[in-house]
């Protein structure tokens, strides 16, 4: 069959998922030319027959986990494997073997035959491996995986070849112009999942209009994957939260002109009294409301495929200075973020993942940007429950000049069509931020960009566009291809460091310039100050929590300013302390979260608490 969708695997009547989470057999390919996996074919035997193995988790990044400093900046292709009993029940069914993240550059066999290879470290890819497996019995799936970024990766990034005398022949090391460190491994689960043969749902895009009675249009475009020629019967169901059926439709879809193929259904869903899905600041007393939308696919020969998804309704819109979300202004207060924890470094953590809900709800964070990459489904499913909006941000950060071109933009391309594929349906997502930090005062920036905001606005015309600049207002090549635009200034940090008294003078100056320059409602997608948690110094001092205490304080004065003018939103830099790559402006990571990494707050988290919660009760 094919696979064009990237649905995320779920179970129901028809489908069941495995997930390969646990502990994989690893090997870091330590030869000089780091090809002697694929020289030797490591991937047509076990591993443990090929050399020395480790045990490896899945989820998590590699980096952290031994002892072996080698092994923590080791650059190259390192190699996973594992058995995954295929039960005989499966027999019959087609069987999709899932990577939900997997960075940078990955290639997967199973049983010794490559099925996939993906190219990206934040985005979800699949293999329909249903004639490889062997049924009721183990089947060995190998993964390579290489973090080596170059200037066409997504973020980019340049080896050095050679160092210092004192350091081994060969050695390598990878730059980059991004601040966090770039953790590689299965970050995300594995899973196989089976749909039946002759029939699987296998893509929707819905689009939620407000009609001016109230209810709500709720179009649906549906892409059917079918083997058999004979025509297809679709029924689709929105159900409450508590299972009632709100609205439904029932379509025959025309059989194949040849099969297989894909057959697209598509219509109208009218809600009555909708109930519509809302940031928790907009209405707290039903914050996040998912409906569930059900989708039942059946052949003439009676075989069903179930895919049920959860559903909001919402739409959002450009106002001034704020969004509107259900037509309603939705100032944003939140925080910037990034995946990172101790020891598991980019891995998929449920208690680190609820735990930072309760954070948000506790600060009163009402929206986040996935800084600087695509999140996991995971974590953006219940931000959408807990009445969290997203600003959705692609891998592109640090873009210098030399890495405008066609190569990188090609793949630019790619990496946002499959962002948008996989979260075009997520209600909490109310905009697609394109890049961070690029070096948009260059003139090579000015065609690419307008190439990127083209191609996003043709995946998505629902959804503002905008992107995160640090150049100086009037410097921009970008901006003017973008909706609206995320600014990010250190005033107090990079800009006076030291001085929080000139926040008010100069953060002012600076967006009002930027207000004259762009000439549209933006907002302040980044600001802050590093603080190591239990440093204290009065008068303040840089790393010390007084010190970010104050610049935040002192530059909210500012927002407060334009709040009813042109700034759209604020968000924090940063949630969480985070890894960086070493440098001497770093003190065991980048230290400008008000929580810890470990989620604890210092002094500045519960002044932000206080504006924020404020700020909410303003609706
Ligand atoms: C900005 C970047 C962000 C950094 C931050 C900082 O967008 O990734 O971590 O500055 O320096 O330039 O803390």
């Amino acid at each position: 069959g094919t696979a064009r969708g990237l649905l995320y695997p779920r179970e129901s009547e028809s489908r069941e998922v495995k997930v390969l989470d646990g502990l994989w057999q690893f090997r870091a390919d330590f030869s000089p030319s780091r090809d002697e996996g694929f020289v030797n074919q490591w991937y047509s035997q076990p591993l443990a027959t090929t050399g020395e193995v480790m045990p490896m988790p899945v989820p998590s990044s590699w980096n952290d986990i031994t002892q072996n400093a080698s092994i923590k900046e080791y650059i190259g292709w390192v190699w996973y494997e594992r058995e995954a009993w295929v039960p005989a029940l499966w027999t019959g069914l087609e069987i999709v073997l899932r990577f939900e993240s997997a960075h940078y550059n990955a290639i997967a066999w199973v049983n010794g035959v490559e099925v996939v290879s993906h190219s990206g470290g934040h985005l979800p890819f699949q293999a329909n491996i249903t004639d490889l497996v062997k049924m009721g019995a183990p089947n060995r799936i190998t993964v390579a995986i290489n973090n080596t970024l170059t200037p066409h990766t997504l973020p980019p990034g340049t080896l050095t070849h050679g160092g210092p005398p004192e350091l081994p022949e060969g050695f390598v090391s990878l730059n980059y112009q991004f601040d966090f460190y770039n953790y590689a491994g299965l970050h995300r689960p594995v899973k196989l999942y089976t749909t039946p043969l002759s029939v699987h749902v296998d893509d929707v895009t819905l689009v939620t209009s407000l009609l001016a009675n109230g209810s709500v249009d709720l179009s649906y475009t549906v892409d059917v994957f079918v083997s058999d020629s004979g025509p297809v019967e679709l029924q689709i169901i929105l159900r409450e939260k508590e299972g009632g059926s709100a609205v439904s439709a029932s379509l025959q879809l025309p059989g194949c002109q040849k099969s297989p193929c894909v057959l697209t259904g598509n219509g109208q869903l009218l809600v009555n009294n909708p109930r519509l899905w809302w940031p928790w600041t907009m209405e707290p007393n039903d914050p996040g409301y998912l409906y569930q939308l059900e989708m039942v696919a059946t052949t003439s020969a009676k075989v069903s495929d179930y895919y049920r998804m959860p559903v909001g309704l919402r739409t959002v819109s450009l106002g001034t200075p704020q969004l509107n979300i259900n037509g309603k202004p939705f100032y944003f207060h939140g925080v910037d973020k990034h995946e990172d924890a101790d020891i598991r470094g980019k891995g998929l953590d449920y208690p680190l993942m609820v735990k930072d809900m309760n954070l948000f709800r506790w600060l009163g964070v009402n929206a986040f940007r996935t800084s600087h990459y695509p999140y996991a489904e995971e974590f953006m499913d219940l931000a959408a429950e807990y009445g969290i909006a997203v600003i959705d941000e692609s891998p592109a950060v640090g873009l210098q000049g030399q890495n405008f071109v066609n190569e990188t933009l090609q793949h630019h391309l790619e990496v946002m069509h499959e962002l948008i594929q996989r979260d075009k349906n997520r209600a909490n997502v109310i905009m697609w931020s394109l890049a961070n930090e690029p070096a948009s005062n260059d003139p090579r920036s000015k065609d690419y960009f307008e190439s990127v905001a083209k191609w996003t606005r043709i995946l998505d015309s629902t959804r503002p566009i905008t992107f995160v600049t640090d150049q100086h207002p009037g410097d921009d090549y970008a901006a003017q291809y973008m909706d609206t635009i995320g600014v990010n200034y250190y005033s107090g940090w990079y800009t006076y460091p030291g001085y929080p008294d000139a926040i008010p003078y100069t953060l002012s100056t600076w967006l009002e310039e930027w207000n004259k320059s762009f000439g549209k409602p933006f907002f302040m997608s980044e600001y802050g100050a590093g603080a190591v948690s239990g440093m204290h110094m009065d008068p303040p001092t840089l790393y010390t929590e007084d010190y970010q205490s104050a610049v935040l304080t002192n530059t909210w004065t500012v927002f407060d300013k334009y709040r009813q003018s042109f700034l759209m939103g604020e968000l924090l830099w940063n949630f969480q302390d985070f890894e960086s790559y070493e440098k001497s402006d770093r003190v065991n990571g980048n230290k400008k979260g008000v929580m810890t990494r470990q989620r604890q707050p210092k002094a500045a988290a519960r002044l932000l608490r206080q504006r924020y919660l404020s700020l909410a009760q303003g609706y």
